[in-house]
């Protein structure tokens, strides 16, 4: 069976061989690569946790009583307080085919335009720097570029982490034409560890490197002037705005030589392809940042041809998908314009709608507001963790508990299902059926391999059975998702003569049979705009005078920078890849990252617990000191929430800052203070329970084999030796009252431990210490567990068992299982130079490759020690 990988917006082709997971070598995207996280998925098809039946107030109960329910609630909202009362609130990991019938039923149907996705927090920046610019909302390029190019920038993206695959492809044309790699992120991350040349931009430095750029295009007489005259607007205007200001590489905190040098590769390669992500999008003025990388391409004519263009990296795997069926709330559908009235009748009359909102509804940001505020008193939730991803999140939490009628609908159990009023069991991957569309606007299938467990239902059925409970039976006739594509293809196409690119109309008659078996496709063809041809009426692009954004007001109480992001094994909010213990080998314990001068400024050691506070709330996680990190600036993980850390969730204390045209949060600026906390005591638990550990201390989830947990523990407040820290210490095991508990406790030293036995079975154990190298490590405890024999002194057995330390270092390659100590031991036994040779040696990166940028970065510091040493 042939589908498409779940995670990001690469769209990787995958096969499915009895439940064996392997790239599709006929993919367009990947032939045959995947990455760790994709080589991992069959390990997330496990139902023990999964949401299995519907539920009202916690309560069981049939699918006609749940989808009864929520009609009558959200039609009598309606009738009472009109259209605008009710919200949904849906995601880029829908499939199209949802998407469709979720939008179609709010702004054709119920007549509000209140739905918005998580998209907003991703791509909405893109979407306006492109309509802006372009006309409409379109990718120009397309994979090959990346491997038909001499230059690769990557300005805010961590490619080697988010989208490994394409990196895969960046490395691929390095090795064979040379390509050079140019990272811009104020964080050296893995990917900037493999670069060329590494820009560490001081936070939001990229609207003012892109103005100097345009202005470097001109002085050098780089650009393009046929190309500007006959398919843009605007350049002159453009050009002059970037002039205005005086840019040095010390405002942009980069060295001379470096911007010397970035500006020279640019000027001096035309084959040149701009990434960008999360950097650039997630910002206060995200769009401005689209916009200015946009100006450039266009200046230079580096658009729609071979090995150029910018280059927008989907996060999402149908992040695209959504954005074509008109999922954002200022959206309409196929890229139809809502402040159009021609638009919005033709749409109006396609659907048979009784009416069509004139306005846009409410943005992400603004429609949990509303919640809060009680103007939104219904909302459907589905395949997105608003409780934990949006910023805020205590807020929204809060704004979820005051709302009359929450629907959640989603695989798992998350803080937002824990929330809703009524919880709708999802099929996930493997599961659903329908398409995607990837960052190069291929569409893939994705194809049913495995029954749903329970009774999990597609969301596409799920707003179909809203819609006919609400009255809409006939223009909700779909029995299936193929039914749903052909309506999205035929719409796709209507009253369009070539004014909008995405038409794939083409389709719109495809039998059921011709749906299932479709391969990938990608609309609009490779590459666009090489002879223009844009969407604005008069086909010309626009350059936009971008201007440099104001200076954001610093407070003396927050002087820190506080940036968030992802790692390479997780996918936000953990709800998949939080429970596969192989995912979690490489990091597995949340932290902020801080630089060495700022750590040793505040007397801060590794391991040590910081507050971080911001406007809007603190957290407590461990200190990891990094080279990597620019002095002032703080970085942590955006996925632990509740379920896998107690004092860990880290949207808690990002703000509602965002950009103004996109809508966009600024998750990667937030002004914090960091407070260095005096750690008393550490401890360790493996369990094969499932506790959810709370209270003031800093816990951290890590799922193991087998079905156990382990939890790494730290406090700073003082334990009472004492019966209560003995109740505290079971409960923390998760340990039944009729177990057998075997305790030593050492006041003195401030050191406990306590196992949990039935026969002759460890349950659970506990160790506490007041340092962390007083604690059995991870290989030590799997012995403990592994004891079968506790005849005898059983606290004896404990002890001797328990000896501190024998921790084993960060896997890197999971693929191969190789840590980080065994790869430094690689490098210095065999004087190893390069990856390629690190490979040779102990084969790490040799399989998916997702280490690569980790196997520099420890070449990198193993050398600079050599050096030193
Ligand atoms: N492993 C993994 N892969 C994923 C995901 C995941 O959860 N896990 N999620 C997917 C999704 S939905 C998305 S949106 C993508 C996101 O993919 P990316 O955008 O690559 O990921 P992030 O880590 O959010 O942010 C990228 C980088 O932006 C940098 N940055 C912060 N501020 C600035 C700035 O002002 N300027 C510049 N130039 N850079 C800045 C950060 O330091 C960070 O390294 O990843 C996708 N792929
Ligand atoms: N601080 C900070 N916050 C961020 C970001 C950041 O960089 N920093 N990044 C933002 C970005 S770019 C994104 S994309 C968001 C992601 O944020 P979320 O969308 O909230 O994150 P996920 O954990 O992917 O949540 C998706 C949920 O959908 C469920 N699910 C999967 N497939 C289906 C399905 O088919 N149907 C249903 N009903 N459920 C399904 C999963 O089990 C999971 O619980 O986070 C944003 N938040
Ligand atoms: S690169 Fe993205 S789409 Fe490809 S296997 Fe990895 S996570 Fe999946
Ligand atoms: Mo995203």
């Amino acid at each position: 069976m042939k589908t498409t990988c779940p995670y990001c917006g690469v769209g990787c082709g995958v096969e499915v061989n009895a439940g064996v997971v392997s790239g599709d070598a006929a993919h367009p995207a990947n032939a045959g690569r995947l990455c760790i996280k994709g080589s991992t998925l069959a390990a997330t098809l496990d139902d023990s946790n999964r949401l299995l039946v519907p539920t009202s107030g916690g309560r069981q109960v049939s699918w006609d009583e749940a989808l009864d329910e929520a009609a009558a609630k959200f039609s009598a909202v309606i009738a009472q307080h009109g259209p605008d009362a009710v919200a949904f609130y849906g995601s880029g990991q829908f499939l199209t085919e949802d998407y469709y019938a979720a939008n179609k039923l709010m702004k054709g149907f119920i007549g509000s335009a209140n739905i918005d996705t998580n998209s907003r927090l991703c791509m909405a920046s893109t979407v306006a720097g492109h309509i802006r610019a372009f006309g409409e909302d379109i990718v120009p390029g397309c994979y090959d570029d990346i491997e038909e190019a001499d230059l690769l920038v990557l300005a805010g993206s961590n490619t080697a982490w988010c989208h490994p695959v394409l990196f895969e492809r960046a490395l691929a044309a390095r090795a064979a034409r040379g390509t050079k790699i140019v990272v811009i992120d104020p964080r050296r991350t893995a990917t900037a560890a493999l670069a060329d040349l590494h820009l560490p931009i001081r936070p939001d430095g990229d609207t003012a490197l892109f103005l100097r750029l345009l202005t470097a295009l001109n002085q050098q007489d780089k650009i393009d002037a046929s190309y500007v005259r006959c398919h843009t607007k605007g350049f002159a205007k453009a050009l002059a705005a970037a002039e205005e200001n005086h840019i040095s590489a010390a405002s942009l905190g980069i060295a001379d030589a470096d911007l010397d040098t970035f500006l020279h590769w640019f000027c001096e390669t035309p084959r040149t392809v701009t990434l960008f992500s999360q950097g650039v999008n997630q910002s206060s003025n995200g769009t401005d940042k689209v916009n200015a990388i946009l100006n450039v391409h266009l200046a230079s004519g580096r658009i729609g041809k071979p090995g150029m263009g910018p280059f927008s990296l989907t996060g999402q795997p149908n992040a695209m998908g959504g954005r074509e069926v008109g999922g954002l709330a200022n959206q309409l559908a196929a890229h139809l314009r809502f402040e159009n009235a021609e638009d919005r009748a033709m749409l109006q009359s396609f659907w048979n709608a009784p009416r069509l909102p004139k306005k846009p509804g409410l943005k992400a940001l603004d429609m949990f507001d509303a919640v809060l505020a009680g103007r939104v008193k219904a909302i459907w939730i589905a395949a997105t963790n608003p409780a934990e991803s949006l910023p805020r999140s205590a807020r929204v939490r809060a704004a979820l508990e005051a709302c009359p009628f929450v629907v959640a609908a989603d695989c798992w159990p998350t803080e937002t299902t824990r929330l809703a009023n009524i919880v709708l069991p999802a099929a996930g991957w493997g599961e659903k059926d329908g398409t995607v569309t990837n960052s190069e606007r291929t569409i893939s299938r994705q194809r049913p391999f495995r029954a749903a467990p329970g009774e999990a239902k597609p969301d596409w059925w799920m707003f179909t059975q809203l819609a006919r409970r609400m009255g809409f039976a006939a223009q909700f006739a779909y029995t299936k998702p193929a039914d749903i594509f052909r309506e999205h293809a035929a719409l796709s196409g209507c009253g369009n003569e070539g004014a909008r690119l995405f038409d794939i109309s083409g389709r719109a008659k495809l039998s059921d049979a011709a749906y299932d078996d479709m391969a990938p496709f990608t609309w609009g063809g490779k590459r666009l705009f090489a002879r223009g041809g844009f969407s604005t009426p008069d086909r010309l692009a626009r350059f936009l005078p971008v201007a440099l954004p104001a200076p954001q007001k610093r407070d003396q109480a927050f002087p820190f920078i506080l940036n968030t992001g992802r790692l390479r094994d997780q996918w936000h909010t953990m709800t998949r890849t939080g429970f596969v213990p192989a995912l979690m080998e490489s990091a597995a314990e949340p932290s902020f990252s801080l630089s060495p001068e700022d750590a040793k400024a505040q007397n801060i050691t590794q391991g040590d617990l910081l507050r971080v506070t911001t406007r809007h709330g603190s957290a407590v996680l461990p200190a990891e000191i990094s080279q990597n990190q620019r002095a002032g600036e703080i970085f942590a993980a955006m996925h632990w929430t509740g379920a896998h850390s107690t004092t860990g969730t880290i949207n808690q204390l990002i703000g509602p800052e965002h950009d103004p045209i996109s809508g966009q949060p600024a998750s990667k600026f937030e002004p914090a203070s960091v407070q260095r906390l005096q750690t008393d005591w550490h401890a360790i638990v493996q369990t094969r329970a499932q506790p959810r550990p709370a209270g003031q201390f800093c816990a951290a989830r890590v799922p193991l084999a087998g079905g156990m947990h382990r939890f790494v523990l730290a406090g700073w407040k003082p334990l009472q030796f004492g019966a209560e820290l003995s109740d505290w210490a079971a409960r923390l095991c998760g340990a039944d009252a009729d177990a057998e508990r075997i305790e030593v406790m050492d006041a003195g030293r401030g050191i406990y431990r306590l196992g949990i036995l039935r026969r002759n079975t460890l349950l659970a154990c506990l160790f506490i210490a007041p340092r962390r190298e007083l604690l059995p490590g991870p290989a030590t405890l799997a012995e403990l567990f592994s004891v079968t024999n506790w005849q005898g002194s059983r606290a004896g057995i404990l002890m001797a068992n328990a000896k501190p330390g024998g921790a084993t270092g960060r896997m890197v390659c999971i693929c191969h299982r190789v840590s980080e100590p065994d790869i430094r031991a690689a490098i210095r036994d065999g004087s190893l130079r390069d990856v390629a040779a690190i490979g040779r040696a102990c084969k790490a990166g040799t399989n998916c490759g997702s280490c690569k940028g980790e196997l520099a970065a420890i070449l990198q510091s193993t050398t600079a020690l050599e050096l030193v040493t």
